[in-house]
């Protein structure tokens, strides 16, 4: 998978797929992702980026042109499966929206600030628009690392058994059971018993048992879906 990532804000982005997880879906050749810095493509005098808006109000507007000749240029490189705005006005990312994600090849991701981008790149270059939740951010950069992170994990070959996917919350509908390690007894807390009674089969009972009683507790929503 190749993801390119459009920002005004690049240095953001410099961690996020540098560690861990991410780091060996790079590494292994799995997952290829370049930020593009947004004020390298501009026609306007000092890298100038964004505008008032038309209409009058506070704040500024990212300029479409800068954008398009970005975009453009990306697009006649490779065909893109996806154009994606972070924008918390977005449908809302989840699981699903993730495994779906993971299914594609190539994806641009723009980064909005401001007050956003002018909604004719929205109108004709954009085909997905995401928020990562309910609540505002200064820009999409840490948005975009959320939705790469859960993309780029579920890809085949980043994860191992021991980290995989399919025990996550979320990707049985459920949240997670409770996990504990070593030592057995802590100042006095003891790990459940049936953890250490080495049946397999009771062992999965309740951790299902367990999954189920969270998700009723925390999530009774998740239930219904
Ligand atoms: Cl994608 N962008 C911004 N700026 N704020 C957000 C968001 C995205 N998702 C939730 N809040």
């Amino acid at each position: 998978m190749r993801i390119d990532i459009i920002s005004v804000v690049p240095d953001l982005l410099d961690s996020p797929f540098s560690h861990s997880i991410m780091k060996r879906a790079k590494d292994r050749g799995l997952l290829e992702v370049f930020v593009h810095n947004l004020r390298d493509y501009t026609p306007y005098k000092q890298a100038q980026v964004d505008d008032y808006q038309f209409g009058g109000g506070a704040g500024m507007v990212m300029m479409p042109e800068p954008l398009a000749i970005l975009l453009d240029k990306l697009k006649e490189e490779r065909p893109y499966d996806e154009v994606i705005y972070m924008t918390p006005d977005g449908d809302l990312f989840d699981q699903r929206t993730a495994n779906t994600l993971s299914l594609k090849t190539n994806m641009i991701i723009i980064c909005g600030h401001y007050k956003g981008i002018d909604d004719r790149i929205r109108q004709h270059y954009v085909t997905r628009e995401i928020s990562i939740g309910d609540y505002v951010l200064s820009g999409g950069e840490l948005a975009a690392a959320v939705v790469v992170d859960a993309v780029g994990r579920l890809l085949p070959g980043v994860l191992n058994d021991e980290t995989s996917a399919l025990f996550d919350s979320f990707q049985d509908g459920l949240l997670a059971p409770p996990v504990y390690t070593r030592p057995a007894e802590f100042r006095g807390w003891k790990v459940p018993d049936v953890l250490l009674c080495g049946d397999p089969k009771k062992i999965d009972e309740w951790r299902y048992e367990q999954s189920l009683q969270r998700t009723k507790e925390r999530r009774p929503g998740l239930l219904n879906d």
